[in-house]
């Protein structure tokens, strides 16, 4: 096999960003087959300039800047103001608007003849993400012929709703010409499938693949993983017990219901502040004893539903604690701020409810951090929502509907109140499948099903 060449929007060129799920898993393979990673510098300038490249760590990065007029356009418009909510089955939140199309594809085609330029036929290529659906079919334009493998870090929704997109065909069209597509759950992978098969005369052969436009795709699941050891080890550092024992200063011996989300409307962060209210008003023995503490770095301020979620969350927080609270004690706590990895993992550990309730999520990382956190002789609880993805792989944890706030509120109640062994039974079974699924079985699998994949016989018509 060639070298592995990484494509997607934010590298780890920086430092800071080499702790996260993505560069862990890319890390390795990248120095291995002497890979490059490819994708924007972060930067916006006036005038698109080529490509930047640089080594460090053993990785090569190649890396290209954006245009104001293409963050606009590409970043800002069609990647997060239609395919983001789209995606995340919010139709009544996007924004159609053909020259954020033009610019989405503008945007994927000039890196595409950038990276077409850097290629070499055994390379590997492996693109992440919503931003560049359209990649793989401008690569092979640009003629690379080989094996190209594709993740989708967010769900993919149902047929239904992708087909609210007005570029639907075009996107799967494009999205065909991966040899490999990769979904985060079954039923994401279904939704394509089934996207496919009734709506663009796609095909089922024998062997699972689909058949379609003159191409033969495999779909397959891979729910995204974490390291586990490595954050298990990182609770229990001195960082992460500095924050586990300047939050017990506050808690006072409360017990900590701990939330810890990107400020992003997916994440069902009103919902979640509307529960924690009933459970207050319900539970009145919870009075005094309970501190929610919410983590909420702000995330996209310059689209402007975000900016509005941050007003909203204001606002809740404010009268839920203005009913409830008192003189000794505030019930939601929300910090709308970001902490280190070793702050957080201290957080997790210290906590005896995780609530991770998104509406939609591809996977959800920070249920899968939660538990690796936990102190296996005193585990907390994880509350976690049906429509995460990591619910498909822990029927555990108490599983609810992240709509319906009583049956979030009974959750809590019913995690604070959990017998210790029942609390280690679940937790020891979701400490297993994240282990067995980790962060390098994932890259494993994928890599390894890419790599046997026949890309000479796949190969899309000219
Ligand atoms: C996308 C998909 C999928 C959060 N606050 C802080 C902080 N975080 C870290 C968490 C976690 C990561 O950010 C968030 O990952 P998630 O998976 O929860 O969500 P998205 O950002 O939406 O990620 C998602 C993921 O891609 C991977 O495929 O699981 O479904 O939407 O690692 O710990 N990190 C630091 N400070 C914070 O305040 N340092």
């Amino acid at each position: 096999m060639g070298r592995l060449i990484g494509v997607s929007n934010r590298t780890a060129a920086d430092p800071n960003a080499r702790a996260g799920g993505l560069a862990v898993a890319l890390w390795d393979a990248l120095v291995a087959s002497n890979g490059t990673w490819f994708g924007w510098s972060g930067r916006t300038v006036d005038e698109a300039r080529g490509i930047e490249m640089f080594s460090d760590g053993g990785v090569d990065f190649a890396l290209v800047d954006l245009t104001h007029e293409e963050h606009e356009r590409f970043y800002l418009g069609y990647s997060n103001r239609a395919l983001w909510p789209i995606f995340h089955y919010r139709t009544d939140l996007a924004n159609f608007d053909d020259e954020d199309f033009a610019g989405y594809e503008a945007v994927n085609h000039r890196f595409a003849r950038l990276l077409s330029k850097q290629l070499k036929p055994d390379d590997v290529v492996w693109v992440h993400d919503y931003h560049f659906c359209l990649m793989g079919e401008e690569l092979r334009q640009h003629g690379f012929d080989g094996r190209i493998g594709y993740f989708l870090h967010i769900p993919f929704p149902a047929p239904e709703v992708f087909r609210t997109l007005p570029e639907h065909t075009r996107l799967a069209r494009a999205m065909t010409a991966y040899n490999l597509l990769g979904f985060q759950t079954e039923d994401h992978k279904a939704n394509f499938e089934r996207y496919l098969l009734e709506f663009a005369g796609g095909r089922k052969n024998d062997d699972g693949t689909v058949s379609v436009h003159g191409r033969t795709v495999t779909l397959k699941a891979y729910p995204i993983g974490i390291d586990v050891d490595d954050f298990a080890a990182l609770a229990e550092k001195d960082k992460a017990r500095e924050a586990s024992t300047r939050i017990g200063r506050f808690l006072g011996g409360r017990e900590l219901v701990l939330g810890v989300d990107r400020m992003d409307y997916s994440k069902g962060l009103p919902q979640r502040f509307e529960a924690v209210g009933r459970l207050i008003r319900d539970y009145p023995d919870l009075h005094g004893k309970v501190s929610y503490t919410q983590i909420a770095p702000p995330s996209r301020t310059k689209v402007d539903e975000y900016a509005e979620l941050r007003e909203q969350l204001d606002q809740l927080s404010g009268s839920i604690n203005g009913d409830h609270g008192d003189l000794d004690w505030i019930p939601i706590r929300y910090l709308a701020r970001s902490y280190t990895r070793d702050e957080l993992a201290g957080l997790y550990r210290i906590a005896r409810v995780g609530l991770v309730t998104p509406l939609r999520d591809g996977m959800n990382l920070v249920a899968k951090e939660f538990i690796a956190a936990q102190d296996p002789h005193d585990p907390g609880v994880l509350v976690l929502s049906h429509f995460a993805g990591a619910a498909s792989q822990m029927p555990e944890a108490l599983l609810v509907n992240p709509y319906d706030t009583h049956e979030v509120a009974d959750a809590i109640y019913r995690a604070i109140h959990m017998p210790l062994e029942e609390r280690k039974e679940r937790w020891s079974a979701i400490d297993k499948t994240i282990r067995e699924k980790d962060i390098y079985w994932w890259r494993q699998t994928f890599l390894h099903d890419l790599g046997h994949i026949d890309a000479e016989s796949d190969l899309p018509p000219v």
